[in-house]
């Protein structure tokens, strides 16, 4: 018998069905659908054994489905915007295109020797102009959906990318790409308003019967939806009243202080004719350089000063101490946290460092606690109230709806609903990116570009010498321009968008790719999509795979889609 030769035998059939193009589709209303799909590679120059398994199998499922009759759609494309490009650019002096897209086709080499069955004819790269018009254009949509907006906002920076990072790329205080320490900066920027999507992005994950319960939990995490109260504490001397919002609002009748943060805008006015100011300022200042980790991690020493100030706690009257701390977030809530050491670890530990007064409010049914033998805060979540008026003797959530009641009944306070999810910053101040089509006007201020004249494209006179904001902002020929709606000399934004944009859409754009009139049409898409079966690495479960939900909730609600999940199963490997 004959050995196996795969050199001989493979590349005679592959060849084969390169020249036949066995792996064509198209859209066919008669004939059941089926979308098989692998999250696409970024170009690093070469595939990995992990990028062969995930192919592997979405192969075995493409090829099954073919047989068992189904029209299948089993595309694949590179995720090719991104910072490598840039480094070889800035470290090699090689374009980032010319880099891209050499290593891309070093990878189509390797993934056609695999005998992957792709139709290669949808083949989508979001570096190409083809493409990032329509990433543009959806930037425009979102814009005109009152869903893209630029704010200064303090943002995670690293210094070793040189650029922004979104909450969702900084682990542990640490860049996700390099590792580096994250630090803050002040810096106007783009943010995608995903936090309007919230609530039904967390309720729809109930949709995903096909998702693994890991990554639903993880999503549901971060998006982190809590119901409490918001109640205003006045504080007369600083002729104003303070917010704080508490999901244990049974606690209330045990606060003994304010905890505000470092960025709370009530600090400037505390700091007026204050005797402390000079070490108050210090204070924030030094809390201000300090990572959300090193602030907030449970290990880390929570930190405080006493600003001399008080307000008064509206359920009983009590004076309360009004501090500014390390450990509460400005932008979560409402940047300013009732203090009640007997139930909160945190806390408890904060008024033993700092001398603060406790107040017991709740203990267990059996017996009676006593502060002087107590060691740490009772943080059972069972109990009966003590020290609270009316609410002495109710448990936990009898205690919550009477509190919660009165606050509104008296006018002090409301119930809501929270979220951990922050808005998406999608600015990045790099070259290899899809440009902000966005111009700034003297007149006018921030005027779209004209669909017509999409995509903007990226300019070749740039320089990548590290220190200027952004390389585009080299580029004489890029910043200057007219005004589209005025004609005066206006200047072009110079941030490009996190690649993670164009990835939220690319699973759309292989139903209808050579498309130049729209980003797809209505009926191919609707056809295809959504994905029947989605592959790839647990590490997006967050990111990529929220951004996406994201996106097809926009197109569904802007009527360029019909379905509103974008992934209808999902196997996570890796
Ligand atoms: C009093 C209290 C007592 C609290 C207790 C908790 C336990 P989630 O569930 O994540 O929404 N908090 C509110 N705003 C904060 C901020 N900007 N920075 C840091 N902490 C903040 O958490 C809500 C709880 O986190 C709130 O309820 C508040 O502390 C704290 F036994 O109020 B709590
Ligand atoms: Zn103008």
């Amino acid at each position: 018998m004959e050995r196996y030769s795969p050199q001989d035998i493979e590349s005679k059939w592959q060849k084969k069905w390169e020249e036949g193009k066995v792996y064509k589709t198209e859209a066919d209303a008669s004939r059941p659908k089926y979308y098989a799909l692998e999250m696409f590679p970024y170009p690093s120059g070469n595939l990995h054994m992990g990028h062969v398994r995930n192919y592997a199998i979405g192969d075995v499922m493409a090829r099954y489905k073919t047989m068992e009759g189904f029209n299948v759609l089993h595309p694949m494309g590179f995720d090719s915007f991104g910072m490598p490009a840039e480094n070889a650019a800035i470290k090699h002096g090689v374009k980032p295109a010319d880099w891209t897209y050499s290593n891309i086709e070093n990878m189509e080499k390797q993934q056609k020797k695999l005998g992957l069955s792709y139709d290669w004819d949808r083949e989508v790269k979001t570096c190409d102009p083809s493409y990032y018009k329509w990433t543009q254009w959806l930037f425009e949509l979102f814009y005109k959906r009152g869903l893209a907006y630029k704010k200064k906002a303090s943002v995670n920076w690293c210094d070793t990318c040189g650029t922004v990072l979104a909450n969702e790329q900084v682990i542990d205080g640490k860049c996700w790409r390099c590792d580096h320490e994250v630090h803050k900066k002040d810096l106007s920027q783009w943010f995608l308003k995903i936090t309007d999507y919230a609530d039904v992005l967390l309720k729809d994950l109930d949709k995903l019967k096909g998702w693994p319960e890991r990554v639903k939990t993880m999503q549901d995490n971060w998006i982190g939806r809590s119901e409490g109260l918001e109640f205003n504490l006045e504080a007369p001397e600083l002729g104003t009243s303070i917010a704080a919002y508490t999901t244990r609002p049974d606690t209330v009748y045990g606060i003994t202080f304010l905890a505000l943060a470092a960025e709370h805008p009530l600090v400037d006015k505390i700091c007026e004719n204050n005797p402390k100011a000079e070490a108050i300022q210090a204070f924030v200042k030094r809390t201000r350089n300090q990572s959300e980790i090193e602030r907030t991690s449970s290990e880390s020493e929570k930190e405080g000063i006493f600003t001399g100030a008080y307000c008064i706690n509206p359920f009983n009257g009590n004076k309360v101490q009004i501090w500014v701390t390390n450990y509460v977030l400005a932008d979560y809530g409402t940047g300013a946290v009732i203090g009640v050491p007997s139930e909160d670890s945190r806390d408890w530990m904060f008024a033993t460092k700092y001398d603060i007064p406790k107040i017991i409010t709740l203990q267990p049914r059996d017996h009676e606690l006593k502060l002087e033998e107590m060691t740490e805060a009772y943080t059972d979540k069972d109990g009966v109230l003590v020290n609270s008026a009316e609410f002495t003797g109710l448990d936990i959530k009898e205690a919550m709806k009477g509190i919660m009641d009165k606050a509104e009944k008296e006018g002090f306070g409301k119930r809501r609903v929270n979220f951990r999810l922050r808005d998406w910053l999608i600015s990045r101040q790099r070259y290899w990116g899809a440009p902000i089509p966005v111009i700034n006007c003297p007149h006018c201020g921030e005027v779209l570009v004209p669909e017509k004249d999409l995509p903007v494209m990226l300019p070749e006179d740039v320089s990548f010498d590290q220190g200027s904001l952004s390389p585009l902002a080299s580029s004489e020929s890029f910043v200057h321009c007219k005004c589209p709606k005025c004609g005066a000399d206006a200047t072009r934004e110079t941030d490009t968008m996190d690649t993670f944009i164009c990835s939220s859409w690319y699973y759309l754009r292989y139903t209808d790719p050579h498309n130049d009139k729209e980003p797809f049409a209505k009926d191919k898409v609707n056809y295809w999509a959504p994905v029947d079966q989605y592959i790839g690495g647990i590490e997006h479960a967050i990111l990529h795979l929220l951004y996406s939900r994201f996106f097809t909730k926009v197109l569904h609600d802007a009527g360029l889609v019909d379905f509103d999940e974008p992934f209808t199963n999902l196997l996570t490997q890796g």
